[in-house]
């Protein structure tokens, strides 16, 4: 069975107790159960992990080689500095697509730039907590397309 890696960073495991208008009121766990029971359906396995560190997700990007066929990668602040994560997946090849909650577009400045994006196969962000199945589906999609 085709199996997906759905890695998130700093700071998400706080989702559903502050700034909801922002990020939405799901916890990171009901998440996971959306995204765990939506990939049954697509006959994709996840594993779902969440890291407040840079090495920690590097090293899962690194560990995906052989196991995952796909990462879906919600980098978090990480995105907008984190050349390591660009590295890391430029040199594991494995096909990446950056996630956001948020329109990273629409907020700060600082967060319209991201490092992520120019090793990803593409950037979902702004549709919540829904951007998880939309990017499992489009990884599926991706994945299949080029078998
Ligand atoms: O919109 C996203 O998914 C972000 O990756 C979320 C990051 C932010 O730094 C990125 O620019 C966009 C922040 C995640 C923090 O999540 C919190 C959730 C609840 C309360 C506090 C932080």
């Amino acid at each position: 069975m085709t199996s997906l890696l759905i890695l998130n960073g700093p700071n998400l495991n706080l989702l559903g107790t502050r700034e909801p208008e922002i990020y939405g009121a799901v916890t990171l766990e009901e998440i996971e159960a959306t995204c765990v029971a939506y990939g049954e359906t697509k006959s994709v396995s996840i594993t779902f992990l969440q890291s407040n560190h840079e090495g920690v997700l590097v090293d899962n990007i690194h560990a995906a080689t052989g196991t995952h066929a796909g990462i879906i990668l919600n980098a978090g602040a990480f995105t907008h500095t984190s050349i390591a994560l660009h590295d890391a997946i430029v040199g594991t090849q494995i096909p990446t697509i950056e996630l956001h909650l948020s329109n990273i577009h629409k907020r700060e400045e600082f967060r319209h730039h991201s490092y992520i994006a120019r090793a990803a196969v593409g950037v979902i962000c702004g549709f919540g907590a829904a951007g998880y199945n939309l990017a499992i589906n489009a990884m599926v999609g991706h994945l299949e397309s080029n078998n």
